[in-house]
């Protein structure tokens, strides 16, 4: 297929940009044009190796047929369904077979379109949960500093990155704390996996839960590997604890696996990888592929079931997008879950990983490089920053790596890579080669 055409210079002020400094992009553009399974071409025609599956989402690679002629199928038979009070085959198909992948006893799914979505709608879920229980009381929600969890009111809320915050600070929802972050370099820098030091942060729920009382308190939120705010692997022993204070005091607890589910970690969900099983997962991106917008929250029977309570003539839970479980959405997921599942992708990460964190800690030791860390197929690679220009050191490697060949992920002075799952061998080495070849030339 032909490699479309940049668009010309007076042609970009239209388009506001997310999450991107516009005036900077628009006055130097990097315009993606086509993709092929590792592969990007810029609209100029270099080919770009892609080190971050899109955004952490293309997990099969890019192209794949199969998911295409799913679509173009779905959209011939069928392009939209009302998705209340009425349904298409594929959505019961594509929820079925997501709860198969979900841990054990997480077995009902409520679709949505975005990562966000999913966030706010597990919140609402388990609000809703504790008042149809007669717990009113609990609507406390606990989230973590440096989290990520979308751009929603509920999401920016319980979130803990500052610049997502503050412009909203007046209209974040009430009765949220925040967790301890657990990023320690100075006693967990170079870890290799899982760090060692850390588990007891935990316990700072401990603190919340005496400062409130328990019965205040419906769910906590985490992302069992925080992907957005450069990589914050648990330590060990770090989430059996949350799970077990949540246990202790009746509180739920949200997996927000947007970035770790299918298969980044080595394992369908993190859930899974970290033998640590929350009652709500939120995910997304992978889902579909990134191929279509979809995102979904997997429940707990029990959840499910406690609203199959009242009348059966009346809705039970006010909530739903027009494009819940789109049918072409389905069609995509379905197509990308039997992808993954044929090649083994849910599991290829880890056997991918040592030779992944081998590669990783290569690193070490190059100039200004203060902490490489890895887990399955993630690398958050965190460099010194300039003094009072936090940010710019690693926003330059990460165009010099672009003007080589490799798309990256910058955030703050930490660059994190996550490639689509069907990497191989020599696209890892030429990955960690051209990092290597910027941070020298730095
Ligand atoms: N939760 C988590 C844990 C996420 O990582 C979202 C919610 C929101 O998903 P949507 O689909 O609404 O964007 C995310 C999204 C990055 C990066 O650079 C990460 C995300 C999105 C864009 C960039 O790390 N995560
Ligand atoms: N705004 C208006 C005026 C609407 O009618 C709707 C849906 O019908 C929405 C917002 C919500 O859109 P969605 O269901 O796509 O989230």
């Amino acid at each position: 297929m032909s490699n479309p055409a940049a668009p010309p210079a007076s042609q970009l002020e239209s388009y506001w940009m997310p999450f991107t400094p516009n005036r900077q992009f628009k006055s130097k553009p990097r315009i993606l044009a086509k993709a092929e399974g590792m592969y990007y071409w810029t609209a100029d025609g270099r080919k770009i190796l892609d080190g971050v599956a899109g955004l952490w989402c293309v997990n099969a690679g890019h192209g794949r047929r199969e998911i295409t002629e799913a679509v173009a199928q779905q959209l011939e038979t069928m392009d939209y369904a009302p998705a209340f009070q009425m349904a298409h085959p594929g959505a019961f198909e594509l929820a079925n077979r997501l709860t198969a992948l979900a841990p054990p006893g997480l077995d009902h799914a409520f679709f949505v379109n975005s990562g966000s979505e999913a966030v706010d709608t597990a919140l609402k879920i388990a609000l809703a949960y504790h008042r149809i229980r007669g717990e009113g009381a609990r609507t406390r929600l606990v989230g973590r500093a440096r989290g990520y969890h979308g751009v929603g009111f509920g999401g920016i809320s319980v979130g803990g990155i500052l610049p997502n915050r503050k412009m909203w600070s007046q209209a974040l929802l009430p009765g949220v704390d925040h967790l301890p972050h657990t990023h320690d370099l100075a006693k967990n820098a170079f870890s290799r996996g899982i760090p060692e030091h850390g588990a007891h942060l935990a316990d700072d729920l401990e603190r919340i839960v005496t400062l409130n009382d328990a019965t205040t308190i419906a769910a906590v939120i985490v992302e069992p590997i925080a992907g957005s705010t450069g990589v914050l692997i648990p330590p060990k022993g770090y989430l059996q604890r949350l799970r077990e204070l949540c246990d202790r005091h009746g509180i739920l607890l949200i997996f927000d696996e947007v970035i770790t589910g299918f298969g980044r970690t080595g394992s369908p969900f993190g859930a899974q990888e970290f033998g640590v099983t929350p009652d709500i997962i939120t995910c997304a991106k992978g889902l579909t592929n990134g191929c279509v917008p979809m995102g979904a929250v997997i429940v707990k029977k029990g959840i499910y079931d406690a609203f199959m309570q009242g009348p059966e003539n009346v809705i039970e839970l006010f909530h739903g997008y027009t494009y819940s479980a789109h049918p072409t959405a389905c069609a995509a997921g379905l197509a990308a879950l039997r992808i993954y599942e044929r090649e083994g992708l849910l599991t290829r990460a880890k056997s991918l990983a040592k030779e992944w964190e081998d590669a990783a800690h290569s690193l070490r030791g190059l100039p200004n490089v203060i902490d490489v860390r890895n887990y399955g197929l993630i690398l958050g690679l965190e460099l010194e920053s300039l003094p009072g220009k936090v940010g710019a050191r690693a926003f330059d490697v990460y165009l010099k790596c672009f003007e080589r060949g490799l798309l990256t992920r910058q955030t703050g002075d930490i660059l994190a890579l996550s490639p689509p799952l069907i990497v191989e061998s020599g696209q890892i080495q030429q990955m960690f080669e051209t990092l290597g070849a910027v941070l020298r030339a730095a």
